[in-house]
């Protein structure tokens, strides 16, 4: 480890419930304010590593809160060497699982190591990581959820030029194939033939029905399909990849990098997209990159713009940033948006200060 060793002293938890400018609606879930929960992982040496989580509702931060205090007082005086805690976070979690919210508590934990390690070399998480910060190629995925053909051309267009984005994701599963192939013609006569539309199902469809869907997709120009299928139907995603020809997108449910490396092994997808949060924070994404460039998978990343452009910046498969808005009212300063690339903010660590007066408003009691 270079720099000073930092001593855990204690993990800061905030629950919030921020606003959302557009709502999503998708086959599974509609959420209109985004909640999360604020870690700041306090040092014996004064350094302050910081990260959040998305519990998606106040009951899903409720379910989380347990998790994060219970490694929080675990961790208490153990010095921040990153992949070490990671793999001590699982094993004191071990009885909860290794999945769902005990790693999503673990995912938190270690990105507020990585960025106190980070902090403490006064340099950006990427260049820890052996990268550099450059612009990461994005899609604006804020919006465009399961609304009427006529709002989705318009958001799209919409979505297209806040940031010059070149790509955008197109939710579907409405009731009827019909119904979405409606949206997503009105989604591309709007943006015109240049800009990359994937697509989104939230595994909302049994695997007959995303074969027909993804058959019927294969003739629109569609730029990837996303969880067509319950994301853990190994063999009907398999099925369904070999099926449809437009690429299958998957992993932003996949917990840990052996999520991943079985979902490729069954031969389930064509590009994957780990979510930070699941996959293992920093470390475990380390560890999925290299299984991606293995087996030679472009990688997407899920939410979380602020951890994933570092993390992308040193994918070898490094595809999509998925970029999303959610979070910023949260920060003093959000991340920048440029020519459909987000900025890596030359600032050490993940780059992650708090608005305290917004954080002030939207914090709520669990
Ligand atoms: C999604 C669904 C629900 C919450 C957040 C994000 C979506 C996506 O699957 O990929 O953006
Ligand atoms: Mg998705």
């Amino acid at each position: 480890m270079t720099g000073d060793a930092l001593t855990i002293k204690g993990l800061t938890l905030r629950p919030v419930v921020v606003p959302m400018r557009r709502p999503l609606v998708t086959r599974v879930v509609t959420i209109e304010n985004a909640a999360f929960i604020l870690l700041d992982l306090e040092t014996e040496q004064g350094v302050t590593g910081r990260s959040y989580l998305f519990g998606y509702t106040p009951a899903g931060n409720a379910c989380l809160m347990p998790a994060l205090k219970w490694l929080g007082e675990a961790m208490k005086g153990r010095t921040i060497e990153p992949e070490t805690l990671f793999d001590d976070a699982r094993k004191t979690l071990t009885l909860m699982g290794h999945e769902g919210i005990a790693m999503m508590a673990v995912s938190g934990f270690d990105m507020a190591c990585w960025d106190a390690y980070a902090r403490a070399q006064g340099k950006p998480l990427a260049d820890v990581l052996g990268g550099t910060v450059e612009p990461i190629k994005a899609y604006n995925s804020n919006g465009l959820g399961l609304i009427d053909t006529d709002a989705a051309a318009k958001e799209a267009l919409d979505l297209v030029a806040e940031g010059n984005f070149t790509a955008i994701k197109v939710r579907q599963g409405r009731d009827t194939l019909e119904a979405d192939i409606a949206v997503f013609r009105a989604v591309r006569d709007a943006v015109g033939p240049d800009v990359l539309l994937p697509v989104d199902f939230n595994q909302g469809l049994d695997v007959e029905e995303a074969i027909r869907r993804g058959k019927a997709l294969d003739a629109e120009d569609v730029y990837w399909i996303e969880e067509p299928t319950r994301f853990d139907d190994w063999d009907g995603n398999a099925r369904i990849a070999a099926a449809v020809e437009t690429p299958i997108q998957n992993g932003e449910n996949f917990y840990g990098p052996e999520g991943a490396a079985r979902a490729i092994e069954a031969g389930t997808l064509d590009y994957l997209m780990p979510d930070v949060e699941r996959i293992g924070g920093v470390t475990g994404w380390l560890r999925t990159a290299k299984i991606a460039e293995a087996a030679d998978i472009p990688l997407s990343s899920h939410l979380f713009p602020e951890f994933s452009a570092h993390l992308l910046a040193v994918t070898p498969t490094r595809h999509w940033m998925e970029y999303t808005d959610w979070a910023a009212p949260l920060l003093a300063e959000p991340y920048r948006v440029e020519d459909g690339h987000v900025l890596i903010p030359q600032r050490p660590g993940a780059g992650i200060e708090w608005n305290e007066a917004a954080v002030e408003k939207y914090a709520v009691d669990l």
